[in-house]
């Protein structure tokens, strides 16, 4: 991480009246939460996304797919939020105008004190029924706990009797309306986006970046790597979010 860009990003950040901090799965990372892509520890590179992460995945295996996903979501009960969603909570205390739009299904921002983050791609905490979209509660981790890829039943709905699901975004559906317009929204009228350990390769998310730059806000980048967002970002911050954001709000 080179020293005058990180002076650079802090003074955009003192400056800045209207925030917007866009995260992906890389800002879990050091909580121990695997991110989707990254080239060693990847889901994506264990996992087949189309087998599990689509509609057509669960319709053809529910169990399959339920057990996958209560497998993440039991290590997510036990990861704590890291140093770098404290300072993203931080830039929301010092920023009164400023929103938090993630790609994430983890409850870290929450966990760190971040007020109602918009969640584009749901969450692993909100499951629904697959065809009349009663919410269900998650089920008691304390009760059932899978293994890393184990089969499990889910619950049925307590409406209709239908499976009940995931309350992610998998490929081929759409996102949820009322987030995205709040961030298509809060993208258009801030003066400062920060994207925060995404690949930018996921769409219609990573048009939010592409549209705060476009209509002139200033991008500040954190990511160890190199992205497609480097296009648009004015500052590239090359290291982990929890070494690079509490640089941001000393
Ligand atoms: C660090 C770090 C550290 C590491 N600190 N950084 C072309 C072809 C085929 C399909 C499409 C296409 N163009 C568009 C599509 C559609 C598709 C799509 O975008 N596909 C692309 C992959 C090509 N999009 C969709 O299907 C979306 N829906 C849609 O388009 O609907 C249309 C529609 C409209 C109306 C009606 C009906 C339909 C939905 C997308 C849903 C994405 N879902 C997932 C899974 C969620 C559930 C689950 O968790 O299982 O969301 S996929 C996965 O990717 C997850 C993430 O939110 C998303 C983004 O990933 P993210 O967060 O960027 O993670 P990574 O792993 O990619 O990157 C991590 C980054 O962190 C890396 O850069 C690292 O370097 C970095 N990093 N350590 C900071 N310590
Ligand atoms: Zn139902």
């Amino acid at each position: 991480m080179d020293e005058p860009d990180v002076r650079e990003a802090a003074a955009l950040l003192a400056h800045a009246r209207r925030v917007v901090v866009f995260t992906g799965a890389g800002i879990s990372a050091e909580s121990g939460v695997p991110t989707f892509r990254d080239a060693l520890t990847g889901l994506w590179r264990r996992f087949d996304a189309q087998a599990l992460a689509t509609p057509e995945a669960f319709r053809d295996d529910p169990a399959l797919v339920w057990g996958w996903y209560e497998w993440r979501r039991s290590r997510v009960r036990r990861a704590v939020p890291n140093a770098g969603h404290l300072a993203v909570a931080a830039i929301e205390a010092r920023v009164p105008d400023s929103v938090v739009v993630t790609q994430n299904v983890d409850d870290l921002h929450e966990r760190a004190g971040s007020v109602a983050p918009l969640h584009l791609h749901g969450s692993l905490f909100a499951p629904r029924c697959s065809v009349c979209a009663h919410p269900a509660p998650a089920p008691d981790d304390a009760v059932r706990e899978p293994g890393d890829g184990r089969r499990m039943s889910p619950p049925r709905c307590a409406r209709c009797r239908a499976l009940v699901r995931p309350g992610v975004v998998w490929f081929g559906e759409a996102l949820p309306a009322g987030a995205l317009e709040a961030a298509v929204e809060a993208a258009s009228g801030c003066d400062l986006l920060i994207t925060v350990g995404t690949s930018g390769l996921v769409y219609p998310a990573a048009e939010i970046p592409q549209v705060a730059a476009r209509l002139g806000a200033r991008v500040i980048q954190v990511n160890p790597e190199r992205t497609p967002l480097d296009a648009v970002a004015d500052v590239s911050l090359r290291g982990p979010a929890a070494q690079v954001l509490p640089a941001l709000v000393r």
